[in-house]
């Protein structure tokens, strides 16, 4: 974020207190954060008590050898019991968990009864191809229901989930499922995104032809209904295999720790990082703040979080969070704008959704495309509004309440990560007085700081880096692979504090005269587009792996809509391209950046240039990069080797 972006963010002065009628019926009450205060394990464990264990823990944490934390050790539990068969077992099975609704209209309604059947019947599939406690299942699936039901049937047997965003190209299928050594692959023939089929096995056929890996086999949703390339030896069809299993499927408690799934998330380096989560204190965690941050009535309400299960927001707010609470939640999946622009708003009518989660870019975009669309529905269901992702700007924060609100509803700014697994700074509906643009606290049962590079606190007023400094029960686990990784990116820069390590959560943050947090965009060379983690050096190798690339350097400059946008410098090899233009040049790089990684991380501009600004030891300096890309005035550049650079390519970039 600029300077000047930080400086108007921090003279917001609007408040907006809570409503005293809303207060008295909320599910979170001021009570809860003298509670965890006063014995932090004990409101754990007690949050952890409202699931249900095949064998109750006694012991809440054990941090004796930090960075690995046990939560809830000695207890045994099965992750989607609690999602299904005890919402059945209670009496609620014909409550709608899902209401899905189809990009091209199509909709299904699915019980929990239901869908608990149909979990039991995909575990009966998966385990009879062979898959079992450990083993890795990579999903690569459009967001239908099968995307739920296959997450839960893995979880079902001990396995371990690794959900691959529909998004992401052949070559980071390839990589991920390398990488976590999958054993079975589900994905779909196609899927339903802006009014058009894409294709979706036909990029896991791509990428397992490439990959050394011992996927045996992969099981295949009919959705797009688009041609596909069949492996007899290795395809099967997941209606066929669904049609013959069993409905008799009993969930067998695995111990606390049990690995519950693995997500792919973009670290300062090229390569990404594979997040791990266990079962017990995730799910503990992904269902209290569900309860407690949304306001979760399960009997009356109809929630809908607009992501997509690729993402992490997805795994803690549209699968395990809201089904282990019983809650009823729409899920769409499409486009915002297909087949018009008002298609959120007329879905919010439709099933009379009253709890609604998304992201800022979502919000600025409708903020641009005006008023008038969100207005021609009737949104008067929706009682609470959520916002995650990426700092929300003060402006789109009071438009979401004024115009998707009506002006009265409770604005919930949630800061969290893939690596803490579920919500940690957030204002509690009914408590918190809000201020737009600020995330403001740490929830109960949970502490942070603010430091500056010494590793003291920063006091009030005043700027630094984000930390959490005690354990939380939905703490990632370790990186896939890389114990070493895991310690070096988290848990090492404030390595020596009295009672353990800090985590380090990379994101810059202001602690204001009241000591509420304002989150300050990332520290380090992560760019946060749309809401979503990439990194620099990724990109960045994606380009350089291009023949006619000789150099490349990316930055993250602001933009209006997506938060941030990618903007790449590249240095072409004069021989291999010397028959392109530099307009050709940059849509063939734009284009290949899209097939190597994902269109999300397609370049919004690639500048061809001669020379990149770099520091005396060699170190490229994206600092003046982004300035150049935001069209700022150039900073110090007194540690810069050749001056002249930077004109020259200012002037190539205009
Ligand atoms: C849940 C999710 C994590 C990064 C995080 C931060 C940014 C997320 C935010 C926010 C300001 C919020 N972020 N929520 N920044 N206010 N409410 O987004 O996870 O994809 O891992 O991204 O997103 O920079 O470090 P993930």
């Amino acid at each position: 974020m600029s300077t000047t972006s930080i400086d108007s963010l921090l003279h917001e002065i609007r408040r907006f207190a809570p409503d005293p009628a809303f207060s008295a019926a909320a599910v979170a009450q001021p009570e809860l954060y003298d509670r965890a205060r006063a014995d932090r394990l004990g409101f754990w464990a007690e949050q952890a008590r409202a699931l249900d264990w095949t064998t109750p823990f006694t012991e809440t944490l054990d941090w004796s050898n930090p960075p690995v934390a046990r939560w809830f050790g000695d207890g045994a539990l099965n992750v989607a019991y609690n999602c299904l068969d005890r919402h059945v077992e209670a009496g609620n099975g014909d409550r709608v968990a899902i209401h899905w609704e189809g990009e091209p209209g199509d909709s299904r309604s699915i019980t929990y009864a239901e869908l608990t059947r149909e979990v039991k019947k995909a575990a009966n599939v998966l385990a009879g191809l062979g898959v079992g406690q450990g083993d890795r299942v990579a999903i690569y699936l459009p967001l239908i229901p099968e995307a739920v039901i296959a997450m839960l049937a893995v979880a079902r047997l001990g396995a371990i989930h690794s959900v691959i965003f529909g998004g992401f190209s052949a070559e980071s299928i390839r990589a991920r499922v390398e990488d976590a050594d999958a054993k079975l692959v589900i994905t779909a023939d196609g899927g339903w995104r802006k009014g058009k089929v894409f294709p979706l096995k036909h990029a896991v056929d791509t990428a397992l032809a490439a990959a050394e890996t011992s996927v045996e086999h992969v099981l295949v949703v009919r959705r797009g209904e688009n041609d596909v390339e069949w492996d007899d030896a290795r395809d099967l069809w997941w209606h066929e295999q669904m049609a013959s299993a069993s409905e008799e499927h009993e969930a067998q408690g695995f111990e606390a720790e049990n690995p519950l799934f693995i997500l792919y998330t973009s670290g300062t380096t090229g390569k990404p990082k594979g997040i791990l989560h266990t079962s017990g204190g995730y799910l503990t965690q992904a269902a209290y703040t569900h309860r407690a941050v949304f306001d979760l009535k399960p009997e009356t309400d109809v929630y809908w979080c607009t992501a997509d299960v690729g993402w992490i927001t997805g795994h803690s707010y549209v699968v395990y969070g809201p089904l282990a609470n019983g809650a009823t939640q729409v899920l769409y999946e499409g486009t915002p704008e297909t087949p018009h622009p008002g298609r959120w708003w007329e879905i919010i009518e439709k099933y009379k959704v009253s709890i609604f989660y998304t992201a800022p870019t979502a919000i600025r975009s409708f903020m641009k495309a005006g008023r008038e669309i969100p207005l021609a529905h009737d949104l008067s269901s929706l009682r609470l509004l959520g916002s995650v992702g990426e700092p929300i700007n003060p402006e789109a924060w009071v438009w979401y309440r004024e115009i998707i609100g009506g002006g009265t509803t409770p604005i919930v700014d949630t800061w969290w990560q893939t690596e803490t697994g579920a919500i940690m700074i957030s204002a509690l509906p009914g408590v918190t007085t809000t201020k737009p643009g600020s995330a403001q606290v740490p929830i109960p049962g949970i502490s942070v700081d603010v430091l500056d590079e010494d590793g003291s606190h920063v006091g009030l007023d005043s700027g630094g880096l984000l930390v959490v400094t005690e354990p939380w029960p939905s703490m990632l686990r370790g990186i896939w692979g890389d114990p070493e990784r895991f310690a070096e990116t988290y848990w090492s820069k404030f390595a020596d504090a009295p009672n353990g390590p800090l985590y380090f959560a990379g994101d810059g943050a202001h602690l204001d005269v009241d000591g509420d947090v304002w989150l300050l965009g990332r520290v380090d060379d992560v760019m946060n587009v749309s809401g979503h983690r990439l990194s620099t050096m990724e990109i960045e190798s994606a380009l350089v792996s291009h023949p006619i690339v000789a150099e490349a350097a990316v930055v993250g400059a602001s933009d209006e809509t997506t938060g941030q946008a990618v903007v790449a410098y590249v240095i072409l090899r004069s021989k291999k391209a010397k028959s392109v233009t530099a307009a050709e040049a940059s849509q063939m790089l734009r284009a290949h950046v899209a097939e190597q990684i994902g269109a999300i991380a397609r370049p919004r501009e690639v500048f061809i240039v001669t020379e990149l600004p770099k520091t005396r030891s060699g170190k490229i300096m994206r600092r003046l990069l982004r300035d150049i890309a935001e069209g700022r005035e150039i900073g110090d550049t007194t540690t810069l080797t050749d001056t002249t650079v930077v004109t020259v390519i200012r002037e190539t970039s205009r």
